[in-house]
């Protein structure tokens, strides 16, 4: 198949003007975005991405977890699709690019083949994977690890959010239910343009990562119960302070991610007090503790050994320690040949790039389970993200789209006229 020319390049503005529309739905309280997977602003992220979709002559299949199949035919029918996309679902505290970049740079490929009257042998299918984020419903890559048949659709759907509404009930109560069954379909390949959320290609003066493989992780979440008592009257030689378990594992794994670098990191995210009263001891801390290493052996070390010393810890303390892991997935390798295509594509274009792992966990990392799949990256300001401060230049946002284009159009086979 021969390389894309490399003076085809998508519109940056299209894609910008794009990003800062669906920017608006779900805006953040300091710039960035709240539009947290299954909200009412999902729901409307969702409704604008399908009249884009739809304007761009695209059909639209939707499966039973909500995720969203946008369909531009190729000339042959039976060839499998290139898919191409990420999530429009934000964290609480979300920026306007995470995920969203992914999803309206795979739109954008569409409009500038519909611009350039330019067929490909292979269908291209845009798509939004429901819940990538897994903050209202955990885990993370929730519905595109269904659809890769790692988590179960059934278990899926019975995940609660902290107000204790179930995942299977909100997607119908926004109405983004199909009826399509989860994972049947099949793929020639699947790309994903992603920010990098890190600093390194920033601090390297790079467009582009060329992503080779991702972290694995692990979410252990964990609970200490202690007594609720008098912060007042009851004497200190007598109290089961679940707070100060809290305490000493979030210095414990802080302590074991330190002792792995510079290839591991660990935090503790998701913190829950209980009952949370200014005048009562803390009864109970419920918090989830994220391993992530792209070392298999490394990711289960460190999850080894906070296990084997939180309970100590705890009863040191008169109170008890419990653990569930909520989340997980391996160290990702991606497919060489994918890979080798967002390489060459980011040489014959002429932007800097380099090879990365990414840090973090992407729909991509599930779906290289069923179909050859890699990840472009491009650098954000200060490697920041879940952060509404998040911020890229138009320059990096084409780029990184560019180098998308002709990574899918290569897979996909121009059909010269
Ligand atoms: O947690 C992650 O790595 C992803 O951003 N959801
Ligand atoms: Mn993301
Ligand atoms: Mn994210």
């Amino acid at each position: 198949m021969a390389a894309p020319a490399q003076n085809l390049r998508i519109d940056g503005d299209r894609l910008w003007d794009s990003l800062m529309e669906m920017a608006k739905i779900g805006p953040g309280i300091a710039g960035g975005n709240n539009r947290q997977t299954l909200t009412d602003e999902d729901g409307e992220g969702r409704a604008l991405f399908q009249r884009w979709c739809e304007e761009a002559g695209l059909s639209m299949g939707l499966d039973q977890m909500g995720n969203m199949f946008a369909r531009r035919e190729g000339t042959d029918p039976d060839a499998l699709p290139v898919y191409v996309g990420s999530h429009l679902d934000t964290q609480p505290t979300g920026g306007k690019y995470d995920g969203v970049l992914g999803v309206l740079g795979g739109l954008e490929i569409v409009r500038t083949l519909n611009d350039l009257g330019i067929r490909t042998r292979h269908p291209i299918v845009v798509t939004n994977w429901t819940n990538e984020e897994g903050t209202r419903f955990a885990p993370a890559m929730l519905a595109s690890g269904v659809f890769a048949g790692v988590l179960d659709q059934a278990w899926a759907e019975d995940r609660r959010d902290a107000e204790g509404k179930r995942f299977g009930d909100e997607l119908d109560r926004i109405g983004w239910r199909g009826e399509e069954e989860v994972g049947k379909r099949r793929m020639r390949a699947f790309f994903e343009l992603h920010i990098e959320q890190g600093p390194i290609l920033e601090a390297e003066g790079k467009d582009i990562g060329v992503v080779t493989h991702g972290q694995g992780l692990r979410w252990v979440q964990c609970t200490v119960t202690g007594k609720g008592q008098h912060t007042g009257s009851t004497p200190m030689r007598m109290r089961r302070n679940a707070g100060r378990g809290l305490a000493r594992i979030t210095e414990l794994v802080h302590e074991i991610a330190m002792a792995r670098q510079p290839n591991a990191v660990g935090a503790i995210g998701h913190i829950d007090i209980y009952p949370n009263s200014r005048n009562i001891i803390p009864e109970k801390a419920v918090f989830t503790v994220d391993f992530r290493s792209h070392e298999l052996e490394t990711l289960t070390g460190m999850v080894d050994e906070l296990l084997s010393k939180a309970p100590a810890i705890c009863a040191d303390l008169g109170c008890a320690f419990e653990s569930e892991v909520v989340g997980q997935f391996d160290p990702p390798a991606f497919d060489p040949d994918c890979v080798a295509s967002v390489r060459s594509a980011a040489q014959r274009l002429g932007y800097g790039h380099m090879d990365i792992i990414s840090g973090a966990g992407h729909d991509a990392c599930w779906i290289n389970r069923v179909a050859p799949t890699a990840m472009v990256m491009c650098p954000c300001v200060d490697g920041l993200s879940h952060n509404e401060a998040e911020e890229i230049s138009r320059d990096w946002a084409r780029a990184g789209a560019d180098v998308l284009f002709h990574a899918v159009l290569e897979t996909a086979e121009i059909v010269e006229d």
